[in-house]
């Protein structure tokens, strides 16, 4: 399998540590972001093998993308969305065109990176060269979030067609100042932080990567961080959406959907897992995710804040938030995020039940972004000194247990294809002195990374480590040695 993508972002890395207060550009690669060459080339493996849940979820993008070759642009010079409580009808006749417009551009887009028929690339770039051309103008109260929720999806076609030779640079370069002057000044100038700066976060990752902007970049990165330390409460709750009365479970969905594209974005582009990653006060994704599940998963009326929720009863596909799970099932491998999915296959985005079109641009067909491979750790080729013992981890199995300094187990065969920057462990250890190390071939063969586990305060208390690997291309024979004290660290399992 392919992986270009990580690949090359891991030498970019390593190149912009030795660069410090470098302000040169850093290209990232494209197609990257959230959609990364990685993710087609694993995804069309498994289409062409007709496995689910792929085949049906690429069938869904097809039939999108066959729509959208018929569609037009609705570009126009003034472009106005009122604000959506004042102006209800008003604001969503505002938004269709845009509706319309980015779901072609987005399918057709992604069509063509599937199909390489060029037919879906030109339709994709005359929309957005369409927008970038005709429209000068965006106005009304709710424009700085409308355009970082639904606008977004024009640049997320524009990642995905960069490369297309049809598609000239000077037509880039229009597009670029169009976001530049009509949007982007609107996602800075935004003062709440609620869900719209969570949108305004996800949608300048997506601009600055797409521009190879790697100092904008970071800087949002850095609010991004902010963000969680300050949104999230210490129960998991994001303390801004608490307070929208029957909506509160909406917004919750709609502020965690960008802060968890965004937070795709960071990992592709730069390695950093603030999946993973926990706040100076405490916080991090995780909590306000499993917070949400629990009332979300057949908890509704338990819901604390406001009176009864507008949540669908019964859940259908392509009703939030089963396309956030979705995604969020690939990267926590959790399999109550799964179960809960599963029956709403496929699942493409959340629908505006007002028009039937796409309400937003972060988890679009999240079923085509799951192409991560894991290991279950008590898979083992061979070991020394191990045993294999039930796990208490959520979704239970098996761990390989009573690691002594020294232990070692490998897995033969490992396919890294072109190469990886990370490997995610899920381990629990009661100390505070684990170590792993990642070898190549034996136990004392090339080292391709290591890492000092963090606590976890017990062992029946699991986390998930992300070890920056080097050197991990090509089929290998993955050493895992244990090292530190005379029980180091218990290992449910591992994904690339
Ligand atoms: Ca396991």
């Amino acid at each position: 399998m392919m992986k270009i993508r990580k690949f090359t972002i891991g030498l970019a890395v390593a190149l912009s540590s030795m660069m410090v207060f470098s302000s040169a550009a850093m290209a990232y690669t494209h197609t990257g972001g959230i959609t990364t060459e990685y993710d087609i080339a694993f995804t069309s493996s498994k289409v062409t093998a007709n496995q689910s849940p792929w085949n049906s979820a690429y069938t869904s993008m097809l039939a999108d993308a066959n729509a959208g070759l018929l569609v037009t642009s609705h570009a126009t010079a003034t472009w106005n969305i009122p604000n959506a409580y004042s102006d209800p009808t008003g604001h969503q006749a505002g938004k269709l065109p845009m509706e319309i417009d980015a779901k072609a551009a987005y399918s057709t887009a992604l069509a063509y990176r599937y199909t390489g028929n060029t037919a879906y690339a030109n339709k994709a770039r005359d929309l957005i060269n369409s927008w970038a051309t005709t429209n000068t103008n965006i106005t009304g109260s709710d424009a700085p979030l409308v355009t970082a929720y639904l606008a977004v999806g024009l640049i997320k076609a524009a990642e995905i067609i960069k490369g297309y030779s049809g598609w000239s640079s000077t037509d880039q370069n229009q597009f670029i100042a169009w976001v530049t002057n009509e949007c982007l000044n609107k996602w800075d100038a935004i003062g709440q932080r609620n869900n719209w700066w969570d949108w305004s976060l996800y949608a300048q990752l997506s601009f600055y990567h797409f521009t190879d902007n790697s100092t904008a970049f970071a800087a949002e990165v850095a609010n991004l961080k902010t963000q969680i330390d300050t949104s999230i409460d210490s129960q998991g709750f994001i303390t801004d959406e608490t307070t929208r009365g029957a909506n509160a479970m909406w917004y919750h969905y709609f502020a965690l959907a960008p802060i968890t594209a965004a937070a795709e974005i960071v990992y592709n582009d730069t390695g950093e897992d603030l999946y993973n990653w926990t706040s100076p006060n405490g916080k991090s994704i995780k909590l306000a995710l499993d917070k949400y599940f629990y009332y979300v998963n057949g908890h509704v009326a338990e819901w604390p804040y406001g009176g009864t929720q507008n949540f669908a009863n019964p859940m259908v596909a392509n009703k939030w938030p089963v396309d956030l799970f979705e995604a969020m099932a690939e990267v926590y491998q959790d399999p109550n995020y799964e179960s809960y999915v599963a029956p709403y296959r496929p699942i493409t985005a959340n629908v505006n039940s007002n028009s039937g079109y796409y309400l937003s641009y972060s988890w679009m067909y999240p079923t085509l972004l799951k192409s991560t491979t894991k290991v279950e750790a008590e898979n083992y080729s061979g070991q020394s000194g191990i045993v294999v013992a039930a796990t208490a981890d959520v979704g239970g199995g098996s761990k390989v247990g009573q690691t002594a300094n020294n232990d070692y187990v490998y897995y033969n065969n490992v396919n890294f294809g072109s190469g990886v920057s990370n490997i995610r462990f899920r381990y629990a250890t009661a100390n505070t002195n684990a170590t792993l190390e990642l070898r190549s071939g034996s136990t004392t063969g090339t080292l391709l990374g290591s890492v000092s586990l963090a606590g976890t305060g017990s062992w029946t208390s699991y986390k998930t480590a992300t070890v920056p690997v080097t050197g991990a291309s090509g089929m290998k024979n993955l050493y895992i040695v244990f090292k530190g004290g005379t029980s180091v660290a218990d290992l449910n399992w591992f994904t690339y």
